[in-house]
C-alpha cells in the first residue's frame, strides 16, 4: 500500500545521516527500528532465523556481504556496554551465528565482525547487533 512506501521513506531518508545521527544520539532502551523488523512489520532480507536470533542484510551495505545478527529479545542488551552475565549465553549465540551465516554467505578466505557501542563507536541502533562484512578485502585500522 502506499502508507507502507511512505513509512519506509521516512525510515530510508532517516538513514541518510544516520551516522551523525550516532555521534549525535542519546544511547536509550526504547524500542528501535530492529522492533518492527523482527515484528516483521517492516521488510527486511532475513538471511538466518531460529527462536532466539535473527540475521537480516543491511539496508545501506559496507561490503558485498553484509549481515546484522541481533537478538529476538533485547533484554536490556542495547549494546555491548550494558552487557551482564545472564547475557553471556545470547552473546555467544550471536558470535556463533555469524560464524554459521559467514559459511552460509561462502566467506571461506575471511570476513569482519564489528560491534559498533555508544555515540564514539558509531552506534546508531540500541539494539546489539553484530556486524558481519565480508566479500572484499577488508584494512585495518577500522576507521
Ligand atoms: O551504526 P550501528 O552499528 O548501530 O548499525 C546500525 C545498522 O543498521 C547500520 O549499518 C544501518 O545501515 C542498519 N540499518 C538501519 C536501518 C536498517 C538497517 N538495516 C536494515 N534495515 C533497516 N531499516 C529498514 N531501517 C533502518 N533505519
Amino acid at each position: 500500500s502506499s502508507g507502507r512506501i511512505v513509512v519506509l521513506a521516512s525510515h530510508l531518508t532517516s538513514m541518510a545521516s544516520e551516522k551523525e545521527a550516532a555521534l549525535a544520539a542519546t544511547p536509550s532502551d526504547s524500542p528501535t527500528i530492529f522492533d518492527k523488523i523482527i515484528n516483521k512489520e517492516i521488510p527486511s532480507t532475513v538471511v538466518y532465523e531460529d527462536d532466539q536470533v535473527l540475521a537480516f542484510r543491511d539496508i545501506s551495505p559496507q561490503a558485498p556481504t553484509h549481515i546484522l545478527i541481533i537478538p529476538k529479545v533485547k533484554d536490556g542488551l542495547t549494546g555491548l556496554s550494558k552487557a551482564e552475565e545472564r547475557h553471556c549465553e545470547i552473546l555467544g549465540r550471536l558470535l556463533y551465528t555469524a560464524k554459521l551465516i559467514a559459511k552460509q554467505e561462502g566467506l571461506d578466505d575471511g570476513f569482519r565482525i564489528v560491534i559498533n557501542d555508544g555515540p564514539k563507536g558509531c552506534q546508531s541502533v540500541y539494539h546489539i547487533h553484530v556486524h558481519l562484512l565480508g566479500g572484499r578485502q577488508m584494512t585495518w585500522p577500522a576507521g
